[in-house]
């Protein structure tokens, strides 16, 4: 049909969705990391943390007892970065294992 544009609306002519900005997609977002964060304190024996640190955070004799003095020296240090659930299994383990063997040490979490 002459001058029919195939406009349903038999406006504009401009039915074609140019440009129309909807989100329709829900983003997938990469799981936020956390960091482990270990505090000093004057009463755990260097020789648990180290332990902590080789049990819990599969660091070898080396780096256990560097990230010890860190955090002995510095009052805070980083154990390891993960996602959010794994950081706070970290922490819990860390935490009971402290009480059961009667240290105060103590662990917690920040956001990478
Ligand atoms: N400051 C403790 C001591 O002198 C050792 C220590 C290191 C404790 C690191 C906690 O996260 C810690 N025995």
């Amino acid at each position: 049909m002459a001058g029919d544009d195939g406009d349903s609306d038999r406006g504009t002519g401009d039915d074609h969705q140019v440009g129309i900005a909807t989100k329709a997609r829900a983003k997938p977002k990469k799981p936020s990391q956390f960091k482990v964060l270990m505090l000093n304190d004057d009463y755990t024996p260097m020789e648990f943390v180290v332990m902590v640190l080789k049990r819990f955070f599969h660091m070898d004799l080396e780096q256990a007892t560097r990230v010890m003095l860190h955090v002995h020296q510095k009052g805070v240090g980083v154990c390891g970065i993960f996602p959010y659930e794994i950081a706070e299994t970290k922490v819990n383990q860390v935490m009971d294992f402290a009480r059961q063997n009667q240290h105060p040490l103590q662990c917690t979490l920040e956001k990478a």
